[in-house]
């Protein structure tokens, strides 16, 4: 088999890449470690920043995006009984879109069915092979039988827990690491948002936060001991969680429901340098990880898929290499700003096991200085409708 880019890995980075490149008459093969049904049945994020809706558009797959996803032009901080709004649009000119990634990559597989792009799923021991030659290849096993896939280029697009990164040598590669001392326990359920815009709460008990997919889907989330199993919550005493984080009067309006979906995240903020080897690229979290209290990881993957996308297209139409050899440099710098944004989200947000009284002090005061500070808020709001690309 041959293609120009073998993409490993069909969540929103490959899916999306494949996309873009198909509009540029470039040749894709993508291989995905697990079934489409598995892939589409797993529940991530929420908010699509600009960058990532305009992509969408681009690669001709917002139809859905445009008719169903909740435009949002602010969200609200709660801090204890205290509740204030961040009005995205005021302060940038720009808003958000709340539409689930399960959402984005029902598109993407869709619009890659109307192109007949090759995609084999259920493969298994993945091996991307001369990536530092200008030959590469890759291998790897389907129902028993091996195959190889020789290409110009390796998208590595495999999430955090892929082969792509490993591809690259430890003396060549890297890495950097937060571990939180915690983990979000999420729920959705077929119930009214309490709220009918984002609504992060930080409250003595932990994190919560209100969220949603549409007027009859909520997407909740409570900050939870890492030791914790999402089997030990019962949907009651998650609800009562929740109430006990937010302000009374938004307590007061929640609607309970059985939860359809109900696991736990942990949080990590990861960075692999470089995203690049030979003919090998990583995009989306095969690179970075954030924690997701600024909704950037899925943002983040779409601003590497840019970078990657245009390069490539360069590559081809102009036989100019510039954007791919400058590709790392140019999505770490974007990445490095996303994660330092996402790492004070949450800490601004979030119970920490060791804060002292001086620590609690400390974060009382920088959510009074974003609650006082129309250049705090602007600040807020800047990082969270999506930075330029
Ligand atoms: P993905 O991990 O989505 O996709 C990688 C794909 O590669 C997967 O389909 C996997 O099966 C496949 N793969 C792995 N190894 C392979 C191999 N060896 N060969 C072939 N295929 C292989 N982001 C937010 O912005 N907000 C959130 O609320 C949020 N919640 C999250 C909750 C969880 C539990 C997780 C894990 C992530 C969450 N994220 C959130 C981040 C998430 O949305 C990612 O940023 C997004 O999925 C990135 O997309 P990809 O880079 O495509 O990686
Ligand atoms: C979500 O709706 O799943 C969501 C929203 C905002 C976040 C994280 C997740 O910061």
């Amino acid at each position: 088999m041959r293609t120009q880019v073998c993409i490993v890995g069909g969540g929103p980075s490959g899916l999306l890449l494949a996309q873009l490149l198909h509009k540029h008459g470039i040749d894709t093969v993508i291989l995905e470690r697990r079934s489409r049904a598995y892939v589409l049945a797993r529940i991530r994020a929420g908010v699509l920043e600009r960058g990532l809706v305009d992509l969408m558009h681009e690669a001709g797959v917002a139809g859905r995006l445009e008719r169903e996803g909740l435009v949002h032009e602010g969200a609200a901080i709660a801090a204890g009984e205290a509740l204030f709004r961040i009005d995205f649009k005021a302060l940038t000119g720009h808003t958000v879109v709340v539409y689930g990634q399960t959402e984005v990559t029902r598109d993407l597989y869709d619009a890659r069915d109307a192109t007949g792009g090759e995609t084999r799923f259920e493969v298994e021991d993945v091996a991307i092979c001369d990536a530092d030659t200008d030959a590469p290849y890759v291998t790897f096993r389907q129902e028993g039988t091996d195959h190889r896939i020789d290409c110009d280029f390796v998208a590595g697009c495999d999430g955090f827990h892929g082969v792509s990164r490993q591809t690259i040598p430890d003396r060549v590669r890297q890495e950097f690491e937060k571990v939180y001392p915690f983990g979000w326990l999420g729920v959705l359920s077929q119930t009214p948002p309490v709220e009918d815009e984002i609504i992060y709460a930080r409250s003595e008990r932990g994190f919560a936060l209100c969220s949603m997919r549409n007027a009859e889907l909520s997407r909740y989330y409570v900050q939870c001991p890492l030791s914790d199993r999402a089997e030990d919550w019962s949907d009651a005493a998650f609800w009562d969680e929740l109430r006990r984080r937010l302000p009374a009067r938004v307590a007061e309006r929640l609607v309970t429901g059985p939860s359809i979906e109900k696991s736990i995240a942990p949080l990590r903020s990861f960075v692999c340098e470089p995203m690049r080897w030979g003919r090998l690229f990583l995009c989306g979290d095969a690179a970075h990880i954030v924690p997701p209290t600024g909704a950037k990881g899925l943002n983040t993957a779409a601003s590497d898929i840019h970078y990657l996308y245009e390069a490539m297209v360069r590559y081809y139409r102009d036989n100019d290499r510039e954007a791919l050899d400058g590709y790392s440099r140019r999505a770490l710098a974007r990445v490095w700003k996303t994660q330092r944004f996402s790492w004070w989200m949450t800490t601004l947000l979030h119970s920490f096991p060791e804060q002292s009284a001086f620590d609690l002090r400390l974060q009382a005061a920088d959510l009074a200085f974003l609650r006082d500070s129309e250049a705090a808020q602007r600040a807020l709001a800047e990082n969270y409708v999506g930075l330029p690309y």
